[in-house]
């Protein structure tokens, strides 16, 4: 435990449990039963010590004066934000009573659970609620939000692996961000590149406009949004046209070579050049400076699965590695989410075996339709049961969400810490504890630790953790299984396979003495986890050809949940190639014609998704909701800097201030993620589809287009 730093404070482990990367290993200052500071554990090696501008005075959140502290009942009509305080039995017992007579009437699948990560716990995180709703005989919420299309493109090419250390990038000459905003989305894996920049290692970063990441890049490659899978076949072109594919590797530990390079062959620079935006001769350099300078990484971000090709996309970027033979460096490779090497006992945290048969599926960026009646139920949704999560800001199509969400036979019950946009409809509101009041493990997709959060402090009123919300509900259902009466540490007991070799002299006491614990997967200085092959796929090589995609289409990701509703869907492409994007003036003419700007609504730098984006201090950060458009783009609608504009397609619209800029090329407009529907003039994924990526049923939060005018 580093010193005390404060007086008359005692200092306490923390995990950062939001949805980050990053999972900050904190030290917290307590005084009188109280949060009073918070700061980064100087001695995690990711962390650092550093805190983001979200969580560095993140005991503000903890007693913010708009907490929820008890349990309420709504009093006045739906989004009016009038409830009235109930007691903790009042509130299971409506909740239970209605689930009873839903279930009666309609059958259980006519209730829904709704979660993702808000809180990143192995207990009181995503899964945490899988066990009761299984029990429940509940509709699976089938939960897409994020990098399950990439999971999914990852699995098809490298099997279940780790890939590449997010510490080795240390080690690296050339480092390739790809559709990855590291200095607001992954902050703490920047330091890491920075220290490889000082020992001479060139960064580049391709991105859609200029990014804080891309403005401080040794080279910033901006193509259209959904258009990198052209890109990346072009640099294999490239690779294979001027001969720098590491023949060695590419006959010993992959599959598919000769048929990537035909189908490569046919996809010049010059073509790309046609559909990216970006010069031919870019591509070439960008290819050669690749192939030729090692230790090579690439850092894969989410954003890079958001449209119809998306998939597509990143199994032609996962072929790079394999065959320039980066898998051989220390620092060399291709990392998405490190999550693959955590040894997690899902079985036991979801327990899928209490799922009844057959029960059926709803994907989360589709609740609109679902709770409209757009899809065709039987029966209809009744209840929903939403937390850690707020779709209303965050899920595409919101306006549906709200028109369903409205519906005076909707039962919504919304486990929160504040009224947020989807809280605002509850019938009941409970209130939920906040990082520092409850022991957890938080898991991370960014890095190889485990990192520990004890409970430091009580909650405030009568909020508690998520999993003693289960655990209530569980008790009131009758449900009699062990597993709903384990403490929150019992939990933690069952929820880490403590026995596999990647956990090797870590145990719980371990956790609770260091506060963090990096898996036995060999040090990041010597680890090159691919340089022998060794991919966990059914061939046990780099797929660069997959005969699995060519069995159907599947959702994988590491925090869903195995059961038998996952039928593989329409046959894939075996081989990688670039898939244009749904909403285009090629694919498109018509809508292109209405709306003809390309829309990509990425994450604030002063916001997680949308928690902070409801205090002050933090939207002063952050800057009211804004629009970046090109000089071009706002001459051609008489918009100045600074207006108040309209940003709409036919689903809908909302309002920002313009910021012209040449950060975003002509054709392409950016708003950031995250504010408040309550308090802005409409959100960004008023306009966003929820039509499905190519891959994994992913988001294609990238693939829309909009019309901008003056408001
Ligand atoms: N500050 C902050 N940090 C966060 C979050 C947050 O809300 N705020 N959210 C967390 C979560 S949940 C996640 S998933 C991660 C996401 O982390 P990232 O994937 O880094 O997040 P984004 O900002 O969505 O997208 C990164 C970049 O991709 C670009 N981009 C979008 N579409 C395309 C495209 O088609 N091609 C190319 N080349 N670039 C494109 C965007 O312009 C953006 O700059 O961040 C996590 N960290
Ligand atoms: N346009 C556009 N839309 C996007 C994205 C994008 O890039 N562009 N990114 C997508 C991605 S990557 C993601 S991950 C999703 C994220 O979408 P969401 O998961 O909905 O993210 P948040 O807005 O953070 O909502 C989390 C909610 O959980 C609550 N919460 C936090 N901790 C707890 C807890 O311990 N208990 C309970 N009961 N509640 C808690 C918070 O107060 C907050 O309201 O958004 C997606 N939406
Ligand atoms: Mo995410």
């Amino acid at each position: 435990m580093p010193e005390q730093t404060k007086e008359n404070t005692i200092q306490a482990f923390g995990g950062c449990p939001h949805d980050c990367p990053d999972t900050c290993a904190m030290i917290f200052d307590i005084a009188d039963g109280k949060v009073v500071g918070v700061r980064g554990n100087p001695d995690h090696p990711m962390t650092r010590g550093g805190l983001c501008v979200k969580l560095k005075d993140y005991e503000k959140r903890h007693y913010h004066p708009d907490r929820v502290l008890h349990p309420l009942l709504r009093t006045g009509p739906k989004g009016s934000n009038r409830f009235e305080r109930i007691t903790w039995n009042e509130a299971l017992d409506e909740i239970t009573q209605r689930w009873r007579a839903i279930i009666d009437e309609h059958g259980p699948e006519a209730i829904i659970p709704y979660s993702y990560l808000g809180h990143q716990g192995l207990v009181n995180g995503l899964n945490g609620g899988d066990a009761f709703f299984n029990r429940l005989g509940a509709t699976v919420c089938e939960r897409t939000f994020c990098g399950e299309g990439s999971a999914t493109a990852w699995l098809l090419t490298h099997g279940p692996s780790g890939g590449l250390d997010p510490e080795s990038f240390a080690h690296a000459s050339y480092i390739l961000l790809w559709a990855c905003n590291s200095i607001s989305t992954n902050l703490h894996h920047w330091h890491i590149i920075q220290d490889a920049r000082k020992r001479g290692a060139r960064v580049v970063v391709i991105d859609a406009y200029r990014s804080k990441t891309a403005a401080h890049a040794d080279w910033h490659i901006a193509p259209k949004p959904g258009t990198d899978g052209a890109l990346a076949m072009a640099m294999i072109h490239t690779i294979v046209e001027e001969g720098h594919v590491d023949r060695d590797y590419v006959d010993q530990h992959t599959v598919g070579f000769d048929e990537l390079a035909e189908r490569a062959r046919q996809r010049s620079p010059e073509w790309a050049e046609g559909i990216t935006g970006v010069a031919a001769e870019d591509i070439r350099a960008l290819a050669r400076e690749y192939a030729t300078t090692k230790p090579a990484a690439i850092r894969m971000g989410v954003a890079l699965e958001r449209h119809n090709g998306g998939g597509q996309t990143i199994r032609a970027v996962c072929c790079l590695p394999a065959i320039t033979g980066a898998w051989r460096d220390v620092g060399g490779g291709v990392m998405q989410m490190p999550v693959w090497e955590h040894p997690y006992r899902f079985d036991v945290i979801c327990r899928p075996d209490l799922l009844p048969e057959g029960t059926r599926v709803v994907n989360n960026l589709q609740i609109g339709r679902a709770l409209t009646g757009e899809m065709d139920l039987d029966p209809p949704i009744k209840s929903m049961m939403c937390w850690n999560s707020n779709p209303v800001t965050q899920a595409p199509e919101c306006d549906k969400i709200v028109e369903g969400l409205m519906r005076d036979d909707l039962f919504l019950v919304s486990a929160e810490h504040f009224i947020s946009d989807t809280a605002s409809y509850a019938d009941i509101v409970l209130p939920a504890s906040m990082g520092a009041e409850m022991e957890d493990i938080i898991l991370s997709w960014g890095h190889n630790y485990l990192t520990y959060n004890p409970k430091s402090v009580e909650s405030p009123g009568e909020a508690v953790p998520n999993n003693e919300i289960f655990r209530r509900l569980a008790a009131r259902m009758g449900f009699e299984e062990e597993r709903f009466q384990w403490s929150d540490a019992e939990c933690l007991g069952h929820f880490v396979d403590w026995d596999s070799p990647a956990c090797e002299g870590i145990d719980l006491d371990y956790l609770r003495a260091n506060g963090y614990a990096r898996l036995n997967l060999g040090g990041p200085d010597e680890r090159a986890p691919h340089r022998e092959g060794s991919f966990p796929t059914p061939s046990g090589k780099c797929e660069l050809k997959s005969e699995a995609a060519a069995q159907g289409n599947f959702v994988a990701g590491p925090f869903r949940q195995m059961y038998e509703g996952f039928q593989p869907g329409e046959p894939l492409d075996p081989l990688p190639d670039y898939v244009p994007p749904r909403e285009s003036p090629e694919t498109d003419p018509e809508r292109a014609g209405k709306y003809p700007l390309n829309i990509v609504s990425p994450k604030s730098h002063g916001f997680l998704n949308s928690c902070y984006a409801n205090m002050e201090d933090k939207i002063n950060g952050q800057g009211e909701q804004f629009v970046l458009i090109s000089a071009a783009d706002a001459d051609a609608r008489t918009i100045g800097n600074g207006d108040r504009v309209r940003v709409f397609n036919d689903r809908g619209g909302f309002e920002a201030d313009a910021r012209i800029t040449d950060d975003v090329n002509p054709g392409v407009v950016v708003a950031t993620l995250g504010y408040w529907r309550q308090l802005t003039k409409g959100t960004v994924n008023i306009i966003s589809s929820a039509e499905f990526a190519d891959m994994g049923h992913a988001p294609s939060f990238s693939d829309n287009l909009v019309q901008v005018e003056p408001a």
